[in-house]
């Protein structure tokens, strides 16, 4: 078994502490039920999508996401008011200690939203270098700030002093350094007048949701028609009553969204069936393309994925999604972390997707710049193990992650053993088997054999890789092991019986 680092149980419990109810008791899908259910509003496509769009979003591997709005010029703490833990949900802080009219102040902030150092162009190069294929940038968050000039919302961009659409400028930016856009967008939203998040009941409550309905609609068919380059929508704060009541409205809309935009991309997070399951519907097959449930966690198997598509999404702090302007209190992941997180997505078929949390002038905090170096250093050697990659069936084991591409297979070493041989266990019965061994990094041949180790009744072979003693790394490393069809002799490695 894997150990946890001590600072990662640190982070967890801190992270736990802020966690929604959902996820704190997330062990992977349901069990699909024994006899299925008739639904009307279940998913839009049976099954896993196998067009080109869905291939590409597979093999992103690494992405980013980034939390930018009105929260940026708080950074957690503002008139006396903190929330360094989840800084984007400050305008919702209303400890006994609350000023008078704390939200309103929260909401006339926007009105000092300048971000003069903003240069997209300067993000998307520095996500390149980091090596992340994919982008996820918050169009709206919560408190209903659009980050775009929407002509259905009085409380965007173009109210502000900075004026100019910065959706744009990223969706152009991140397209030409040639990373995927995708639009995070929030349902809740505590600026429109009509939004709820109980169910409504009388005939004017109903009246004022359906408005708040058909501006949601509104401002997500502007979005596409305003960047039509985006590849998917990453829907939030879907979880409330009065919105999991609209699944017809729901099924009807995401319906509309693929026919306008074919090969659109949209997770397991933005609607449910009609008798209110999330993520995976009454038969526990998944809604949407793929499975949005796994932020700030990581499976623990590989079967709790019931082989759909899935991401990652992680945050820098235990948790804080918005610029934060002291880590100092929390123990922020490192690059070391990070890479562990991503290969251990990537060994499980998912992608991995980091957030940034800009400042309100629209610079990345130093923190997140130096994370951004030492990680795409270290992709930029190692990508091929990263990239494209597969789930790869071979138990896991306490060096690193297995991933796969073809006839090759990618060890990412984390835990070298002091003897310096990496004993990888096969089934006899296998019929793919290693040829040779090298180190990707420089293409250094690894002497490698197959043992038998002589447990009895064991079913499997080792393949043994001696690791030069002159090999000397600071860093993760990948051996890479072709494999080709065949199968390994092993009668001859079995004539001990009791
Ligand atoms: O409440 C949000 C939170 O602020 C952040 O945006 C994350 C990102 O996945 N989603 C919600 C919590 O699940």
């Amino acid at each position: 078994m894997k150990l946890i680092p001590v600072q990662w149980c640190l982070a967890f419990f801190l992270s736990g502490l802020f966690m929604n109810a959902t996820a704190q008791s997330w062990t992977g899908p349901p069990e699909k039920p024994k006899e299925r259910r008739e639904l009307q509003y279940g998913p839009l496509h049976p099954g896993k999508r196998t067009d080109a769009a869905m291939q590409r979003f597979r093999e992103y591997g690494l992405g980013q996401f980034i939390h930018w709005g009105v929260y940026a010029i708080a950074g957690g703490e503002w008139n006396g008011v903190k929330a360094p833990t989840a800084s984007e949900w400050i305008r919702s802080w209303s400890g006994k200690t609350a000023p008078d009219n704390w939200k309103a102040t929260y909401d006339n902030l926007y009105k000092q939203f300048n971000p003069v150092s903003f240069d997209a162009t300067r993000w998307a190069k520095q996500a390149k270098a980091m090596g992340a294929r994919y982008v996820i940038f918050t169009t709206k968050h919560h408190d209903g700030f659009c980050m775009w000039p929407s002509r259905f919302s009085d409380y965007t961009i173009r109210q502000s002093p900075y004026q100019k659409d910065i959706v744009r400028q990223i969706v152009d930016a991140y397209a030409k350094e040639g990373i995927d856009v995708y639009l995070y967008f929030s349902i809740i939203d505590w600026h429109n007048k009509d939004y709820r998040s109980a169910s409504p009941k009388t005939a004017g409550e109903k009246a004022s949701y359906q408005k708040f309905l058909d501006y949601t609609r509104n401002q997500l068919f502007e979005l596409l028609n305003n960047y039509p380059q985006i590849k998917g929508f990453w829907f939030d704060g879907t979880w409330d009553k009065a919105w999991i009541d609209s699944y017809a409205f729901t099924y009807q809309l995401e319906k509309d969204l693929r026919a306008a935009h074919p090969g659109l991309i949209i997770g397991s997070r933005f609607r449910n069936d009609e008798y209110g399951k999330r993520h995976f519907d009454s038969n526990g097959d998944l809604l949407g393309d793929y499975e949005q449930g796994w932020e700030r966690k990581l499976p623990a198997k590989y079967e709790w994925l019931n082989g759909n598509d899935w991401d990652c999404v992680m945050t820098i702090p235990p948790n804080g999604w918005g610029y934060i302007k002291d880590w100092s209190p929390f123990y922020t992941k490192t690059s070391y972390d990070l890479i562990d997180m991503l290969m251990h997505a990537t060994s499980m078929g998912g992608n991995f997707v980091l957030n940034f949390g800009p400042d309100g002038n629209g610079n990345m905090s130093p923190g997140e710049d130096r994370l951004a170096k030492e990680i795409g250093e270290w992709v930029q050697l190692n990508g091929e193990a990263v990239y494209g990659v597969t789930h790869a069936p071979l138990e896991p084991n306490s060096y690193g992650y297995f991933t796969q591409k073809g006839n090759t297979l990618y060890l990412t070493v984390f835990n070298r053993p002091v003897n310096n041989l990496i004993r990888i266990k096969m089934p006899k019965s296998a019929t793919e088997v290693p040829t040779a061994a090298s180190l990707l990094v420089s293409g250094t041949s690894l002497k490698m054999k197959f043992t038998d180790i002589g447990l009895d009744l064991d079913r499997n072979i080792y393949v043994d890789i001696t690791l030069p003693d002159t090999f000397v790394s600071q860093q993760p490393f990948v051996i890479k092991i072709i494999t080709k069809s065949g199968k390994i002799n092993a009668a001859e490695l079995e004539k001990a019986h009791m």
